[in-house]
């Protein structure tokens, strides 16, 4: 540890004062404290009663160590700090009751399922102080990795920074059937991967300054399930990474330290067709991956994120940061190869409904302008448009921003059809709730609609960067 300069502060405050340099210091490898085992968040599988499956959900302040011997302000769920994993059955029905013991009002997104849009948990279901709300959904999903957020409208970027956020796991008899690794906490895990940045008083103050505004809010410091530096043990040959980018600002290029190869078994949506090999992946905020890690070599493998199309916050940092060591406990036999056919991944479906156009634009000069849908900053009072229940559109993202951004979908899930003319890579060609587009890029997606219909309630469309989608770059239409 390099010698810590003898402050009239560190003197005062003694042994706080030392740790409190640590955050400026921690992302420096040779300061990387002692790893910690990964803690999985718990896994909440509801009771059932009245024939629903019933969760109760309370949103609260809490304090979290993320630093040594520092408590840090937070918000989480059920917890200090993010919430339980919620395991959805498909074809029941669940209840969420979730109640705000926040001061302030806040809204809870349930981000990739296909629900009335009453239900979902956009800016128009605020839950007020000290109420509890219950929206009541059968689950139509596909098995997957799913996820619930903070959605109250301004707000979206400071309640996920402070901690909002959880995993939904949905279960179905296709996935249950495929002979994968699902046994949660032993070859089944939960990565949620967010980047903090800490104030010398260890506290996570949400103060994006213009520079966060226009790149999205950065910190220096990597969390894994809120946890700086993890490491996790493995007793088992092949593992099941479920990993979700619940950061709000920052797109991670996955790899490991070794060139560890890795295969990409589902998307946003759950299981791909076929399993994909890859030796790197782009994961954008509100994206969710689950990859097969083959460690039957004994060796441990490092999980690096590299921060992707964004300059590095912080001077001193080359962007690439270490997530999580990945320990085998022992050596294995080689594995016998995964099976070629995951599921039966229904085909893009045929356009029978509209296809429109929206173009991510900036408005004025230079790098300070709004950020805009189709000419528009976000109007809460105004319903962009609305669709037919049922029908199969075609939705084209066209970003003349100088910037990356990851456009997301509420109500369901989409098929990407096509980058720039040409068909996603495999990875891609799986369901989506989120796409990433890069600038000057044209995407294509087709979405079939639900086939709930309301005139009242609307679905959100935004930009999952949640500095962009705060200040603005968020639409809604309706079903009818
Ligand atoms: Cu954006």
């Amino acid at each position: 540890m390099p010698n810590m300069k003898l402050t009239r502060r560190s003197t005062l405050l003694g042994m706080a004062g030392g740790l409190l340099a640590a955050p400026m210091l921690a992302y420096h490898p040779a300061m990387a404290a002692t790893p910690k085992r990964l803690m999985m968040p718990k896994l909440d599988e509801g009771k059932l009663q009245d024939g629903l499956r019933q969760f109760s959900l309370s949103v609260a302040m809490g304090q979290t160590e993320f630093l040594p011997g520092i408590q840090t302000d937070t918000i989480g769920i059920n917890a200090d700090f993010l919430g339980p994993v919620l395991l959805l059955r498909a074809n029941e029905t669940a209840r969420l009751n979730v109640t705000n013991l926040l001061s302030e009002q806040i809204a809870l997104h349930w981000h990739g399922l296909n629900l009335p849009a009453r239900m979902d948990g956009g800016p128009h279901q605020p839950i007020a102080p000290a109420a509890t709300w219950q929206p009541e959904f059968p689950v139509l999903g596909r098995a997957g990795t799913y996820w619930y957020h903070a959605h109250q409208h301004g707000k979206t970027g400071e309640h996920v920074w402070k901690g909002m956020a959880g995993v939904i796991r949905v279960e179905d008899d296709e996935e249950a059937s495929v002979p994968l690794p699902r046994s949660y906490g032993n070859d089944d895990f939960i990565l949620v991967l967010q980047d903090r940045r800490f104030d010398a008083a260890g506290q996570i103050p949400y103060a994006p300054n213009m520079h966060d505004k226009m790149a999205g809010l950065q910190g220096d410091q990597m969390l894994v399930n809120g946890q700086i530096g993890p490491e996790l043990s493995v007793e088992v040959p092949l593992i099941r990474l479920r990993v979700l980018n619940g950061s709000n600002g920052s797109i991670y290029r996955l790899h490991f330290a070794d060139g560890h190869g890795f295969t990409q078994i589902a998307s946003d949506g759950g299981l791909l067709a076929s399993p994909v090999i890859l030796s790197d992946s782009l994961l954008a905020p509100g994206e969710r991956a689950e990859f097969l890690l083959d460690v039957s070599d004994g060796t441990p493998a490092l999980l690096l994120a590299e921060l992707f199309g964004a300059e590095a916050p912080f001077s001193g940092s080359n962007g690439i940061r270490d997530l999580l060591r990945i320990a085998p406990v022992r050596k294995w036999q080689a594995q016998p190869p995964l099976p070629q056919r995951l599921s039966e991944l229904e085909a893009i479906p045929r356009q029978t409904g509209e296809r429109r156009s929206f173009v991510l634009s900036m408005s004025g000069q230079g790098m300070m302008g709004d950020l805009l849908i189709n000419g528009a900053k976000y109007d809460h009072q105004r319903i962009d448009f609305s669709v037919a229940a049922g029908s199969t559109e075609t939705w084209v993202f066209e970003n003349r921003t100088e910037m990356l951004h990851p456009m997301h979908v509420h109500a369901g899930q989409f098929h990407i059809v096509s980058r720039n003319g040409k068909p996603p890579p495999p990875q891609e060609a799986g369901l989506k709730d989120v796409v990433l587009t890069h600038p000057g890029e044209v995407v294509e997606v087709r979405m079939t609609l639900p086939d709930y219909r309301d005139k009242d309630a609307p679905y959100m469309l935004h930009c999952h960067i949640l500095e962009h989608e705060d200040a603005g770059m968020m639409g809604q239409f309706t079903v009818v």
